[in-house]
């Protein structure tokens, strides 16, 4: 381009995508929402217990995909934060039971001792109810600038995804399956849509509803974050087997331990990878006609696979 003076003007470049700023700043943004969105109040015990577990050290990668699409679709931060933060109950709630001797039996969640371990486990079961409630709550009661029908819609997406045609079904199955070496890699695809699967494409579809989005480029949304589910959790597996304790915040090898079948158990480790970098290009595929604007999802569909924790 050349300016009224005749001399060349520098092109504009589009500024690098750094996605640890990136996260960061989603992160503190996120977590002072949380921080202020859950005071410890009289019965102070259960308001302590949950907030131990909530504003644990976590990725913060649900409500950080929820905004992310919130704003690819025009939404803005604002219109999706308290269906972040209510993302991030419902989660944590699933680690604190997932955690608990009935189920997973585990002593470390998020570099610390598992609520259970510090809070008992009648106040772990009654924060998991806790957080689960207040999340809807927080979501009705704290959400501006959207118009009720699509508030209604994101409600409804949620309550599917807690429940047994979600988190509650993928859990069943899983606990069903513990101990047996036979699971078809049917089964196993069931248990992860559904435990992992169904969390993070609430996220991104809800993040999408909010900003008012196409029926089609919610589809279109949707199936990206299906993609990018199975990729989390085969990376989840992997990281099982390869990375410490410190690095995960958690027991590491618990899955062999469990006698649990895991895509590394069925695939081997390096087809396991494989399959894990198809999915998220797979998923990347469908930001294309979205452009540049879907920078943030590209690089986050990347960084399921890379993580190390
Ligand atoms: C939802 C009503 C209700 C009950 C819970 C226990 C249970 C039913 C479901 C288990 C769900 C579960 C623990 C799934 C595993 C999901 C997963 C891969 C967790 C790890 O997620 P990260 O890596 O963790 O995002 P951080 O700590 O970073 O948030």
């Amino acid at each position: 381009m050349i300016a009224t003076d005749g001399r060349p003007v520098p092109q504009e470049k589009s500024p690098v995508f750094d996605l640890s700023t990136y996260l960061s700043k989603r992160q503190a943004e996120v977590e002072a929402a949380m921080d202020a969105s859950l005071p410890i109040t009289y019965p102070d015990k259960i308001y302590e217990s949950m907030r131990y577990s909530l504003l644990a050290k976590g990725k913060r990668l649900r409500p950080i995909l929820c905004l992310a699409t919130c704003e690819l679709m025009d939404g803005t931060v604002e219109m999706a934060m308290p269906t972040a933060c209510a993302l991030e109950m419902i989660h944590t709630m699933s680690l604190i039971h997932d955690d608990m001797p009935a189920m997973d039996n585990d002593d470390y969640r998020r570099g610390q001792l598992t609520n259970h371990k510090v809070y008992g486990e009648d106040i772990a079961i009654l924060a998991g109810d806790g957080l689960l409630s207040y999340a809807f709550e927080y979501v009705a009661v704290q959400t501006q600038g959207v118009p009720a029908q699509r508030l209604l819609q994101v409600v409804a997406r949620l309550a599917k995804a807690v429940g047994a045609s979600g988190l509650v079904g993928g859990q069943v199955v899983d606990l069903e399956s513990e101990g047996k070496l036979d699971i078809q890699e049917e089964t196993l695809n069931f248990i992860h849509t559904h435990k992992t699967g169904a969390l993070l494409e609430a996220s991104v579809v809800c993040g999408a509803i909010l900003a008012g989005a196409t029926e089609a480029d919610v589809e279109r949304l949707s199936c990206y974050a299906q993609n990018i589910g199975l990729a989390f959790q085969i990376v989840d597996d992997i990281l099982d087997i390869t990375a410490t304790q410190e690095e995960l915040g958690k027991t590491a090898g618990k899955d062999v331990q469990a006698q649990k079948v895991t895509y590394p158990a069925l695939w081997g480790l390096e087809v396991s990878k494989t399959k894990a970098k198809q999915l998220v290009a797979m998923a990347k595929a469908q930001l294309e006609p979205f452009g540049e604007k879907a920078v943030p999802l590209m690089v986050l569909a990347d960084f399921i696979t890379t993580r190390t924790h």
